[in-house]
């Protein structure tokens, strides 16, 4: 059986400005944009969730609902330093971290047990971060994603929800049909709709219902009314795209050789994706050339699958390279880049829908 751990820290963004400024401490604070500019909450202390503040609400909202909020634009560089702190705290326990978003996290601590417990584990991981970064987090431990993120929200702040596979039925049936991972507001009125309140009334629903009325999501939901998620913690890797450039030793005006040099990097690109574990290929293929005059072009192309063998990522690139003024201007450098990895995505998990207005997450 596996063993999670979901981390997230708490108010993040206005617990690091109470942090900041002990002024700030024990009240209401706003982190967001300014009423005048048409901002939004980016979250809020607990103080002033007491009001009804919510993240995503207007500013203008958020200080009629309580005028003495103190409101602090938001200062994202510190806020991923700390994201970077928790994240190192993270990974001296195990290297299965898969970073959710800036507060949160993933890790499959299941062979990291010997001598200790999952629990144990995140209440050492709490304390650190609380030693290291002055914050406090919460954390849910389970033997799958589903219920270790729905844990961790359980006893906000700073607190420790552990679901044994004995208790999970139980702690499922309970929960609102709004906090199961893939239902967003508009599914959320459906299932309302349709009398779906609880995980207890979903997991009433046939399998086939629940895909009549959901689609491909039906599945999932049918299997997380049971606790069933084998999703598997996924390292995060930031890497987005893979490519190689050369910078030509004379300015070359014949395609020949312009297109013996793609066939070699071509070739590399290959190595280049085995090396990255993206064997799978990539659907989106982009030739990149620089003229003599220092001018600079880019060629993409999204194929309806990936490409991984060289010969087919030279055949793509071919293509490319007749949208370009090879053969007419002289080139001094080519490069090749793909991205959009793996497989065509055939929709297992839905993606929660981030509520409209959210400021974005920094990169
Ligand atoms: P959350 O973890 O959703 O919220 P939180 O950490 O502020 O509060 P909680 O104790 O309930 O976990 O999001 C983490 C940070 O991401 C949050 O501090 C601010 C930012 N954020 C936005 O900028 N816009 C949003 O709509 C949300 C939800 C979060
Ligand atoms: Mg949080």
């Amino acid at each position: 059986m596996r063993k999670i751990i979901h981390v997230d820290m708490d108010a993040f963004f206005a617990a690091v400005e109470q942090r900041e400024n002990p002024e700030l401490r024990g009240k209401p604070v706003i982190v967001g944009g300014r009423p005048q500019d048409r901002g939004v909450v980016a979250t809020c202390s607990y103080e002033a969730r007491k009001f009804g503040i919510h993240s995503a609400m207007a500013t203008s909202r958020a200080l009629y609902l309580c005028p003495d909020a103190i409101l602090v634009e938001p200062h994202f560089e510190l806020y991923m330093r700390v994201s970077h702190e928790i994240n190192s705290i993270f990974h001296e326990y195990t290297d299965l971290v898969e970073t959710l978003s800036i507060d949160e996290a993933y890790l499959d601590v299941t062979d990291r047990q010997e001598g200790t417990t999952a629990y144990r584990i995140a209440m050492e991981i709490k304390k650190k971060i609380c030693l290291k970064t002055g914050l406090t987090a919460s954390a849910g431990v389970s033997y799958n994603k589903f219920l270790a993120k729905v844990a961790s929200g359980y006893k906000k702040p700073d607190g420790i929800t552990v679901v044994t596979p004995e208790d999970a039925q139980e702690f499922i049936d309970k929960l609102p049909v709004g906090s199961f991972y893939g239902v967003g507001k508009v599914t959320e009125k459906r299932m309302l709709d349709l009398g779906i309140k609880t995980g207890s009334d979903l997991r009433k629903m046939s399998l086939e219902d629940l895909e009549n009325s959901f689609g491909s999501s039906g599945g999932w939901f049918y299997s997380l009314a049971r606790g069933i998620d084998e999703s598997p913690v996924t390292p995060y890797y930031e890497r987005k795209s893979a490519g190689r450039e050369i910078t030509l030793p004379q300015d070359i005006l014949d395609t020949g050789q312009i297109r013996a040099l793609l066939e070699n990097i071509s070739e590399d690109e290959q190595d280049i994706l085995k090396s990255i574990g993206e064997e799978k290929g990539a659907r989106t293929v982009t030739l990149k050339v620089k003229y003599f005059d220092f001018s600079q072009i880019t060629r993409s192309i999204t194929l309806p699958g990936p490409v991984y063998k060289s010969d087919d990522i030279y055949k793509t690139v071919l293509r490319l390279l007749e949208k370009t003024e090879a053969g007419k201007k002289k080139i001094r450098l080519v490069g090749i880049s793909m991205s959009n990895f793996g497989e065509k995505i055939i929709v297992k998990k839905p993606e929660k829908k981030p509520d409209e207005g959210l400021l974005p997450f920094p990169e």
